[in-house]
């Protein structure tokens, strides 16, 4: 089956017709019923497939082993996603499994595709949660502390799915195995758009984090309470939202964003006692997006003395920046008839790997050149082009 076809499935499967819009969420609902459409997938195409303590699916060609090459991605969404950003390289890599096994291809080394879990960190705040503990870059009680927007912790998550809370986190038998990584995914932006190319390379992945800026004030009446008498987290937080486009601008190819602002309690006629603002900031050299961080946290201090409020900033995810292996790309560049390599200012589990680990990536074309919205896109022939060139890939390594 083609890549294509196999993504229309996942479309089907995990658009999560409860929530209305397109999103598939982690460990329930959609994301159960993708792991166990995944599972089947593999099975049909005479793989083992097993569940790792951390919650990531791996369905295996042959005896799990030492040096394996291993591709996969994730099949979880941002809210309100778009249907590409994950599934284009699973399924690529079970069309590409599927095109090996037909052609009578032998690997002489294991072949493995793996899931990772909870890749965009929608529902418990962490990106890259499953590849992160795999790697033992967070530990099993940081991520078991984890809550979700309800309460339930990623313990209780974890385990639903499959995963073993008590033994969670780093993997160093699973890292041993992996002998390269590659990971297809769709690019986010446009650079193969200009180049007017298929599929690239990935170079480098920008220092990307995550905090969350809590203003404290007040919460209050909306109509008793008179302007001179407020204490209201509502207004430094807006000025540091404004702040932060101010901040990014000043440092080169910087990118601050906001998605999520979240008033507490969030009546209509409520002053908020909390303002939560969540600050997604990204560079290419770590020590710019380090220092884009500090100086928005000191404006934002001073937003919030000027409104008698406190502010507390706490980091909940950091990555630096990820230079992939320059042999690796341009071996793959090379083979793929002289692709282009491009940097993303996206994050992704091969990032987190490559410190421990061969890893590498491919991108296919998106016209649009959005993503993290249902606008993301790629065209049939496209996708088919990325299963192929995966394809490719597979058979020299394991040859
Ligand atoms: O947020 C990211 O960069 C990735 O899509 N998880
Ligand atoms: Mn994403
Ligand atoms: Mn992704
Ligand atoms: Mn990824």
């Amino acid at each position: 089956m083609s890549t294509s076809a196999l993504l229309a499935q996942i479309d089907q499967v995990g658009r999560d017709r409860r929530r209305g819009g397109y999103s598939r969420h982690v460990f329930d609902g959609g994301e159960r019923e993708l792991r166990e459409w995944f599972t089947e997938q593999a099975r049909a195409r005479g793989l083992d497939v097993h569940t790792d303590r951390n919650a990531n699916l791996w369905a295996w060609w042959g005896e799990p082993g030492d040096q394996a090459i291993v591709t996969g991605s994730h099949l979880d969404s941002v809210p309100g996603g778009g249907a590409f950003d994950g599934p284009l390289g699973v399924a690529a890599a079970l069309s590409a499994v599927e095109s090996l096994r037909a052609t009578g291809f032998q690997p002489r080394r294991p072949i493995a595709i793996v899931v990772f879990a909870e890749e965009e960190g929608g529902r418990f705040g962490v990106p890259c949660l499953g590849s992160r503990l795999l790697s033992g870059t967070i530990t099993r009680d940081a991520a078991n502390a984890l809550r979700d927007p309800d309460g339930v912790t990623f313990a209780e998550a974890l385990r639903g799915a499959g995963g073993d809370p008590e033994h969670a986190g780093a993997d160093e038998a699973a890292l041993r195995r992996i002998g390269r990584f590659v990971e297809l995914h769709v690019e986010q932006g446009r650079g193969l758009v200009d180049l007017d190319r298929p599929v690239a390379v990935a170079s480098s992945i920008l220092a990307h984090g995550r905090w969350r800026f809590r203003f404290r004030g007040q919460g209050n009446h909306a109509g008793a309470t008179l302007l001179a008498d407020r204490r209201d987290p509502m207004l430094p937080a807006a000025r540091a939202v404004l702040a932060a486009r101010e901040t990014a601008a000043a440092h080169d190819q910087a990118r601050a964003t906001v998605g999520r602002l979240v008033p507490n309690p969030g009546g209509t006629n409520v002053i908020a006692s909390t303002v939560d603002m969540w600050l997604d900031a990204r560079a290419p050299a770590a020590d710019a997006t380090r220092s884009l961080v500090a100086e928005l946290s000191e404006r934002a201090a001073e937003f919030a003395h000027d409104e008698g409020c406190e502010l507390e900033v706490t980091e909940e995810s950091y990555s630096g920046t990820v230079h992939f292996d320059p042999a690796l790309r341009d071996e793959l560049c090379a083979s793929l008839g002289d692709a282009p390599a491009l940097a993303t200012g996206a994050g992704h589990d091969a990032g987190v790997l490559s410190a421990q680990v061969p890893a590498s990536m491919l991108f296919v074309r998106n016209p649009t050149g959005i993503s993290h919205a249902p606008d993301e896109h790629a065209e049939p022939g496209d996708c088919d082009a990325g299963g192929s060139a995966l394809a490719d890939v597979l058979r020299r390594w394991a040859a």
